[in-house]
């Protein structure tokens, strides 16, 4: 069956479906949509009911939201599994996608990738430098103050790479494309696994892809 994947490569959520994607090694293609800009296709309209992205169409189902779709991805495609088979894990696993959609999404979306980059490059108006600030002098350090308290060796959970660090890096590349890097001498593990996630094969050719468009788009 065909996946067909609606949604614009810079959106977190876009990027956590790419890469569990990639990581199951599904082929898909991709309609470029962004939330509430430009001519959206019609089956977008009359699936996305929030009008969200990203929105994924398996065969002749449709499956909005990316915490949704990696479930289905998951029933639908068990090799290479995002959630582990121990129960605590799993859940570990759901929490660590939940807090990389809030408040990560947040902090190093709504506030700095949206402000360093995007103000300038989609919105154009000048950055919210207050915003940028909140995100650098408060919001991330405690995010990488409890990263560092959870990362087990590896990668987040002990058992290995999993949704967790599927939606943690999604939204970390947020980071990378504003310039911002993790202190490696404050946080050494984080800055590790960070950078373990970024060259990693999951993530590396989608950073790639990303940058390729930013930089057609000036940014
Ligand atoms: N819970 C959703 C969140 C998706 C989301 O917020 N996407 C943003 C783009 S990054 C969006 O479409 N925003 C448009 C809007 O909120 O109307 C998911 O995991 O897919």
């Amino acid at each position: 069956m065909a996946i067909t994947l609606y949604g614009a490569h810079i959106s977190p959520f876009v990027r956590k479906v790419r890469a569990a994607l990639a990581y199951k090694g599904l082929p898909y293609d991709i309609v470029f949509v962004a939330p509430k800009m430009g001519e959206q296709p019609a089956e977008f309209k009359a699936n996305s009911p929030l009008g969200k992205i990203p929105l994924l169409r398996d065969g002749d189902l449709y499956i909005p939201d990316s915490s949704v779709i990696c479930a289905w991805l998951d029933r639908q495609y068990p090799n290479k599994p995002l959630l582990p088979s121990d129960n605590v894990d799993a859940v570990r696993a759901l929490w660590f996608e939940e807090y990389a959609g809030s408040v990560m999404t947040t902090a190093m979306g709504g506030h700095l990738f949206a402000e360093v980059v995007l103000a300038k490059l989609l919105f154009n108006r000048e950055s919210l430098q207050s915003d940028i600030d909140k995100a650098i002098n408060e919001e991330i350090p405690a995010i990488f103050d409890y990263l560092e308290s959870q990362i087990a060796g590896d990668y987040l959970l002990a058992s290995g790479f999993s949704l967790a660090d599927i939606a943690v890096g999604s939204i970390s590349v947020a980071m990378l494309h504003s310039d911002y890097h993790c202190d490696a001498a404050r946080w050494p593990k984080t800055a590790t696994y960070l950078k373990r996630l970024f060259e990693g094969e999951v993530f590396a050719p989608l950073i790639a892809d990303e940058k390729a468009l930013l930089a057609s788009f000036g940014g």
